[in-house]
């Protein structure tokens, strides 16, 4: 236990020398779930000052880790026990690496010899071969003498270039190790510029520039990877001096205000179909933006200016004219400075005729956002909803589901950077309940995760961790009875559909059960109040929104993904 003191003299152990790593390197916030062999580790994290939360699952403590490096751009850490615990965080490593949030996984493990031999050791596992096929870098440390390199490794790996997942294996071992403090001390790293700028190459920015002055019809692109760099002055002068239509690929919203004059998210199908020249900045050209080709795109030809920190990914799916390798902030800051004074704005035709689309979807989609229906349908439901984002837009909006998630995203305008935190690039449900944690432990802002039902019994246990550091979370689960639907039918047999739940379930009393506040919510009016309120009292809450079980469609918007069978379905 960590309390039994005896007389160590000038010692220290792996124990300490993980601390003094982390702690050397400002990180102090730790998402575990405690046991065999690091429930100590944890326990002294606390007594030296650390902030250790604790999870129900480590999935879910690995998704805050992974936000968390979303954040801040330092890596959330997520510390497990071995072999199950470190198998139920890999998803979030996975996750964070194809995200390219930079998380490091530290999980304990068993004796080498005995793994290696396997002779079937207490969660026996080899989980450095396992980790390194889903992440960017892992390292086992194998003497205390190496964990301040060790750590400063995974540090820089995590952060530097395009951020990504990595894993740290610390057997037991190790963490009982004893060397001389001293020399304990001397062998920390501090980690000197552990993302360093990365300047994209002049003639870079020259070829991006020629590409650009030929557009008629220019488009700017702008990805979570723009999110991410912290960029946010620079990128909105490169938006606003070029007079650019813009589209914000989902958590990039919010960098500028989804109200801007200059915002096509409204007129998505126009611009990518009508665009000659795209300008992307952090974003990928993968499913999101179908490969850059094909109908999405329409037929006129294009040229795509890339600007991204990793050189692999210029030309991924098609040919890049202008590929501008180096950090988002200093390639943004170039091409403004390129653009200069004799800069012209692109066609006024163009840019009209994308205002109009964006005037004519808005004003078609107004009305719908004002309905009462009950029971609620997504659009009475969110136009409740984006009313009070619009009046609180400094909170962060927590979004999973289908339907949930792909209404919420086009009808709730986001009008600060950084505040819009979804499913990310696999659409993987389950990030909800880790992910409004450590919004609210990051930040400190409000959070209202606005999720599917199906999305919310992912990570539903975490309402406990909600309420057990009393977070400033207001969880509305959509309630619609079911995965897209509840009304789906089993021709065969009793059991119901395989998309069907529980009917008229109320998650409201799983917060009560913790002590939380829990509404049920049958009106787009109640939703409101219900939504203020929580707000106004920054208590834990969960709101059960009562939704029309026929109201959505199958996978939301992406239902075009599903394979179809050619005997067809039953
Ligand atoms: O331009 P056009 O005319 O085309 O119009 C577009 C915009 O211009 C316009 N728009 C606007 N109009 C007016 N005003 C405003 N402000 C405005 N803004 C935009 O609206 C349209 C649409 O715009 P959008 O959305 O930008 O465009 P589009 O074409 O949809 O964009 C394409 C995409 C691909 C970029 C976009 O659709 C997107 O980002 N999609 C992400 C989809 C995604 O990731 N989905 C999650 C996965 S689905 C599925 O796999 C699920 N599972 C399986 C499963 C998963 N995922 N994970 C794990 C671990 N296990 C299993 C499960 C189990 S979902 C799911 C649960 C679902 O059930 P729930 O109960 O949770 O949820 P419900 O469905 O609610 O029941
Ligand atoms: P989205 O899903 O929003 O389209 P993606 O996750 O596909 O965004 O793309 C993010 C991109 O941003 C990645 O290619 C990544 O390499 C890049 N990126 C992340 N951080 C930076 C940075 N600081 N500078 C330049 N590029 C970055
Ligand atoms: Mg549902």
């Amino acid at each position: 236990m960590a309390e039994e003191t005896q007389d160590t003299g000038n010692l220290t152990d792996g124990f300490h020398l993980v601390i003094d790593a982390l702690k050397l390197n400002d990180i102090n916030t730790i998402y575990n779930v405690p046991g065999i062999p690091i429930t100590d580790l944890g326990r002294m994290m606390q007594a030296e000052g650390m902030r250790v939360l604790s999870f129900r699952h480590e999935q879910n403590a690995g998704y805050a880790a992974a936000i968390a490096g979303f954040l801040t751009q330092k890596p959330g850490i997520c510390l497990t026990v071995s072999a199950p615990g470190f198998l139920n965080g890999l998803t979030a490593l996975a996750h964070a690496t194809t995200n390219c949030f930079p998380m490091i996984l530290i999980s304990g493990s068993s004796e080498r010899e005995i793994v290696d031999l396997q002779q079937g050791d207490y969660e026996e596992m080899d989980q450095l071969a396992v980790a390194k096929l889903l992440c960017k870098a892992a390292y086992r440390v194998l003497h205390a003498e190496d964990i301040g390199i060790g750590i400063a490794r995974a540090i820089r790996a995590a952060v530097s270039g395009r951020p990504g997942g990595v894993y740290l294996d610390l057997p037991a071992k190790l963490l009982g190790q004893v060397m001389d403090a001293d020399d304990g001390a001397k062998s920390l790293v501090q980690v000197v510029d552990a993302a360093p700028r990365q300047l994209p190459a002049p003639e870079s920015i020259d070829r991006a520039l020629d590409v650009l002055k030929g557009a008629e019809r220019p488009l700017i692109i702008l990805g979570k990877g723009a999110a991410y760099a912290q960029a946010d002055d620079a990128i909105r002068a490169l938006v606003e001096t070029s007079g650019i239509p813009y589209l914000p690929m989902s958590m990039a919203k919010g960098l500028l205000p989804d109200t801007h004059p200059q915002s096509a998210g409204a007129a998505r199908s126009l611009v990518l179909k009508e665009s000659d020249v795209v300008v992307m900045i952090g974003a990928r050209l993968n499913w999101l933006l179908s490969h850059g080709k094909g109908k999405a795109w329409g037929t006129a030809p294009k040229k795509f200016v890339h600007i991204d920190i990793e050189p692999r990914e210029m030309d991924s799916n098609v040919e890049i004219a202008a590929p501008v390798v180096g950090d988002i902030g200093s390639c943004v800051e170039a091409m403004l400075s390129a653009m200069g004074k004799d800069w012209t704005a692109p066609p006024t035709a163009w840019t009209s005729a994308v205002q109009e689309k964006v005037a004519s979807n808005v004003e078609r989609m107004a009305p719908r956002l004002q309905n009462n229906n009950v029971p609620m349908d997504y659009h009475g439901a969110l136009g409740a909803l984006q009313t009070i984002i619009k009046e609180r837009p400094d909170a962060i909006m927590v979004n999973e589901g289908a339907n949930t998630l792909d209404f919420a995203r086009s009808i709730i305008d986001m009008y600060q950077p950084r505040k819009r935190l979804d499913v990310g690039t696999w659409g993987v449900m389950g990030v909800g309940m880790g992910t409004a944690i450590a919004a609210a432990v990051e930040t400190g802002n409000p959070v209202l995760a606005v999720e599917g039902d199906s999305a919310f019994g992912f990570s539903g246990m975490e309402i406990e961790t909600i309420c057990r550091y009393n977070l400033p979370v207001c969880v509305v689960v959509f309630n619609n009875g079911g995965i897209y639907r509840g009304t789906d039918q089993n021709a065969a047999g009793d059991d119901v559909a395989t998309t069907v739940f529980v009917k008229d379930a109320r998650y409201d009393k799983m917060m009560e059960a913790f002590g939380g506040v829990g509404f049920n919510a049958t009106s787009p009016d109640e939703l409101s109040q219900a939504v203020n309120a929580a707000m106004d009292s920054g208590k834990p809450t969960l709101v059960n929104a009562v939704i029309d079980a026929e109201a959505g469609t199958e996978s939301g918007r992406i239902g075009n993904l599903n394979p179809q069978s050619v005997v067809g379905k039953k």
